[in-house]
């Protein structure tokens, strides 16, 4: 079981991915991504979809029309974990 992320760890595993924000009031981390249009953000949700299955690590999101919300957070562990932070950064990547 992956553990929740806590003290140095933490701060230094965040300082690892780009434009992720700490959610209010949760143990996770969330980021928008804006594509040109839906048929962009589609794309990009296919290829976080795949990398998702891949890692067997699920993203909490929602897509309106060229707008992605992310929220990552490890459900199992009750807290963002060094999956959440992997599949951060493999989001990243395929934005
Ligand atoms: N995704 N974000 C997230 N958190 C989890 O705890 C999690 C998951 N995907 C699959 C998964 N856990 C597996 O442990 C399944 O057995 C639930």
């Amino acid at each position: 079981m992956t553990a929740k992320l806590a003290g140095k760890a933490r701060s230094q595993a965040l300082a690892t991915i780009k434009g992720w924000k700490k959610v209010r009031g949760r143990d996770a981390i969330q980021k928008s991504f804006r594509f040109a249009d839906f048929n962009e953000a589609w794309g990009f949700m296919t290829r976080v979809a795949m990398a998702a299955e891949k890692a067997d690590h699920h993203p909490e999101w929602s897509n309106v029309y060229n707008k992605v919300e992310i929220v990552l957070s490890t459900h199992d562990a009750g807290g963002v974990s060094l999956k959440d932070v992997a599949l951060a950064r493999v989001i990243d990547a395929v934005a």
